[in-house]
């Protein structure tokens, strides 16, 4: 054939062709690869949602930190440490992920500290008391772990399997912190009344990490076409009801929904309204910590270019060492 040794004469398959071709991978449930063509909306749209996450387990740090050093018991400490350091290491897959697509890490970060990129609201409410931190455990990462598990089946392959390891260490998190709520809850009555003051404080705003609802959110319509998404905000933010509340009248706790009830026909539970107007303004800056934790992060960038700078000189001193040798 004429153009098999002339490569320029090789018509290059238009862009509708190769969407056409990705589209049918998606379906068959072939995972997108980082060498895979893919639309450029895709690639935008990936790095958004992976950089959004690796900000969130990022900053998500920062609220806990502060409780390392008040930690009631030694192995309180020691759980709380290795649950903060599982954070960095999700934020760290996640910005490997990102990098995949051809982003940098400089510029995911740049993002972050110019509050051009999101994070997930829900760490941008004060962490009061230690019942808090066994909140945070109990709701927040009951809550990442909701959304992960649907995540460990979307499409893009990088994404995918980073979320199955975070998964299994989110388990780990998750039951620390329902072990907090045990003790607090079946100890002194001081003690049932922080974790109940707790749980009145996260729950509304643990609802609202799964994203407005879905005829709100802009997003979903493509991320069901490209398989980003496999279930909808609205149906993991029930499942993660579903599953929660048994968890709260096992405690002994009740959550601060008059309106919650037990819908015998669905066979799920009703809830209340959520409060969007607080959402948005959260998501856009407002929240009571968004300048704290965007300032906590900045300051955090800048006092550690030294020790980036120190591993880069350090490996390129071990690169010119090797080229000595051969
Ligand atoms: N906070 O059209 P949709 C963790 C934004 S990890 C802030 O529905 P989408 C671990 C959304 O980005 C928690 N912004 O968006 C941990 C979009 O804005 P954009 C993080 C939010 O993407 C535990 C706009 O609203 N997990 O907790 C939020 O289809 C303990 C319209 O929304 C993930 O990131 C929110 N809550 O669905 C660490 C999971 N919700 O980008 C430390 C991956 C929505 O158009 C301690 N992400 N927005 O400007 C996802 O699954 C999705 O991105 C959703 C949002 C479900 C969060």
């Amino acid at each position: 054939m004429a153009g098999q040794d002339r490569p320029e004469l090789v018509a290059a398959p238009d862009e509708t062709a190769l969407e056409a071709a990705f589209q049918a991978r998606v379906d068959a449930e072939t995972r997108i690869e980082p060498r895979d063509w893919m639309p450029e909306k895709y690639r935008r749209f990936m790095i958004r949602q992976i950089s959004q996450h690796a900000h969130s387990e990022y900053v998500g740090m920062l609220p806990e930190g502060n409780w390392i050093t008040r930690a009631p018991t030694l192995r309180r400490k020691a759980a709380l440490l290795a649950k903060i350091q599982d954070e960095a290491g999700h934020a760290a897959y996640l910005y490997s992920a990102a990098e995949t697509l051809g982003t940098t890490r400089d510029q995911t970060l740049e993002d972050l500290h110019s509050g051009k990129a999101k994070y997930s609201s829900i760490f941008n409410y004060p962490v009061l008391t230690w019942a808090d931190i066994g909140t945070i455990g109990w709701l927040v990462d009951g809550a990442a772990i909701v959304n992960q598990v649907a995540l460990c089946r979307t499409s893009y392959g990088p994404y995918a399997r980073a979320m199955v390891r975070i998964c299994k260490e989110e388990s780990f998190h998750q039951r620390q912190g329902f072990e907090i709520m045990t003790t607090l809850a079946h100890g002194a009555p001081e003690q049932k009344e922080m974790a109940q003051d707790a749980l009145n404080r996260w729950w509304w705003p643990a609802l609202m990490m799964f994203g407005p609802h879905d005829a709100d959110s802009p997003n979903s319509e493509i991320a069901f076409k490209w398989k980003v998404k496999r279930q909808s905000n609205d149906e993991l933010r029930q499942r993660f009801v579903d599953m929660t509340i048994p968890q709260a009248d096992f405690l002994g706790l009740s959550v601060p929904d008059p309106d919650l009830t037990w819908n015998e026909t669905t066979g799920h539970y009703d809830f209340g309204p959520i409060d969007w107007d607080e959402f948005w303004r959260v998501v856009k800056g407002d929240g009571l910590c968004n300048r704290d934790r965007l300032d906590a992060r900045r300051s955090a960038h800048e006092d550690g270019a030294w020790v980036r700078e120190a591993a880069m000189a350090h490996a390129e001193k071990k690169r010119a060492a090797k080229q000595n040798v051969a």
